[in-house]
């Protein structure tokens, strides 16, 4: 299968699985993404859930950072493969800031802003001081080889000496790695390919996580003149970069060069196809990471919404138990409240019975009989009118703070759990169908 046929197949995976997330299936359910329907981002996003840090949504490109000595052929790489002169090159030193290279639907060059706003996961990248004016993406309409699903970024040249940068370059470099699938590491044979600045690059670079993916090459191998000045210059690099990086055992540094429009015959091994395999092999990888990531994701959603029915179960039994006490509690207060009616009104027969007290009340059955108890409640009348105060009090208090009912969700809540968890099912059957479909276009490319 040709590369453009590779990326075609890639391509529409990887902008269904963007689809997915955005908004989800259509409404015929048949496994295709649409537009208009619920998407994996809003489920997760929903207050509900709260997974918007958790899921994210893989980029629709994989990507590649090409850095290396100035003048290694890194711009004149990014042009003949995506067959148009997007990318200035010269022996000066040409490329001073950052070019993000991407497939459009109309030539453009972006700025810096715009490049920012175009990438949205580069929104950190401009913090670096100085760096937004030296940031830029060139659009091209070229589906030359993978380029419809490759996103390239040219980088500056790294040279010794006075040479100064209007940014850190270093540091963007490496900020740029966290956030590129690919590394393509080219070094020259006339240039400075083991200048201090690539190599210490180099070795900062694998002491990061990127190590997997780092690649390395010898480009513009069509300079040397022979196959021992070849072998020579493969040993000096391979000498220089060995104490830098891990994995030395297994370093390979295939060399290359772009192909010339003239006749003259050359010797020297191209292994230019090895660097268009690397990436079409990285973006099989990108493929298989992203459907594995939506695989993921939706495993997520569905144990994140039995989580929240799990707690709105165990809510509801806690709210059903704190009634139950509340109710007690309440009828507590009323007994206490009574208690100190009963006392007040036993000291307010005690008061009509006194000698000389008006109306003759006393002589009432009801006021006789309280009168008697008055007897023995009379001594402590204060203490237990405060001890039954004190007891209303503390047990409406004690029924006001049991009865606080933790939050469960309504019915209307519960059902749109319900249409989130059969969106994400169909979300991951629709993935295991793009799982099967990209499978077998692979299986048919390696038959051939
Ligand atoms: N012989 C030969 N020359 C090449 C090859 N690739 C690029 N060149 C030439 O090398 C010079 C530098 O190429 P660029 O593509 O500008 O190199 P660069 O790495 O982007 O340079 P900076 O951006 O300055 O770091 C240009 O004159 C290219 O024509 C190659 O494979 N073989
Ligand atoms: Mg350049």
């Amino acid at each position: 299968m040709a590369s453009e046929q590779l990326a075609d197949a890639s391509q529409k995976v990887l902008k269904q699985i963007t689809s997915l997330y955005e908004s989800g299936l259509n409404a015929g359910g048949d496994g295709k993404a649409a537009a208009g329907g619920i998407g994996l981002l809003s489920i997760a996003n929903h207050p509900a859930l709260g997974l918007g840090k958790e899921i994210r949504k893989p980029r629709k490109k994989m990507s590649v950072m090409i850095i290396g000595n100035h003048s290694a052929g890194k711009s004149s790489f990014i042009n003949w493969y995506i067959g148009e002169r997007v990318c200035k090159t010269g022996v000066a030193i040409e490329t001073r800031g950052f070019i993000f290279c991407t497939s459009g639907r109309r030539r453009e060059t972006l700025t810096g802003d715009a490049t920012v706003r175009y990438f949205d996961h580069l929104a950190d990248f401009a913090a670096f001081e100085g760096l937004l004016p030296n940031l830029f993406t060139e659009v091209s309409t070229s589906l030359e080889r993978s380029f419809a699903c490759v996103d390239f970024v040219d980088s500056p040249g790294l040279v010794d000496g006075d040479m100064k940068y209007p940014f850190p370059v270093e540091d963007s470099i490496c900020w740029l790695a966290d956030h590129v699938d690919l590394i393509l590491v080219f070094l020259d044979p006339i240039g400075q390919a083991t200048c201090r600045r690539v190599l210490g690059l180099v070795e900062r670079l694998n002491q990061g996580s990127h190590v997997e993916k780092i690649h390395y090459f010898m480009s513009k191998a069509d300079e040397v003149e022979s196959e021992s000045d070849r072998q020579r210059v493969l040993i000096q690099i391979t000498q220089n970069l060995a104490t830098r990086i891990r994995n030395s055992h297994a370093f390979n540094l295939p060399t290359f060069y772009l192909p010339h429009d003239d006749d003259l015959p050359c010797t020297i091994p191209n292994a230019i196809e090895d660097v268009c395999k690397t990436i079409d092999k990285t973006i099989d990888q990108t493929v298989q990471k992203n459907l594995r990531q939506l695989r993921a994701d939706c495993d997520r959603v569905i144990s994140r919404i039995s989580e929240v029915e799990v707690t709105d179960a165990a809510n509801r039994e806690a709210n059903t138990a704190r009634t139950l006490r509340g109710l007690g509690l309440s009828v507590a207060t009323l007994g206490a409240l009574a208690a100190l009616a009963t006392l007040l009104a036993i000291r307010a027969a005690g008061a009509l019975c006194e000698p000389g007290a008006p109306g003759g009340a006393c002589a009432s059955d009801a006021a006789q009989r309280l009168l008697l108890r008055d007897a023995w409640v009379e001594p402590a009348f204060a203490p237990l009118v405060a001890a039954a105060l004190a007891a209303a009090l503390l047990l409406a208090a004690a029924a006001k703070v049991v009865w606080r009912h933790a939050p469960v969700l309504s019915k209307r809540e519960q059902r749109r759990l319900e249409e989130f968890r059969e969106v994400a099912r169909a979300v991951a059957r629709a993935n295991e169908a793009l799982y099967e479909a990209y499978f077998s276009t692979i299986a048919s490319r390696e038959e051939r």
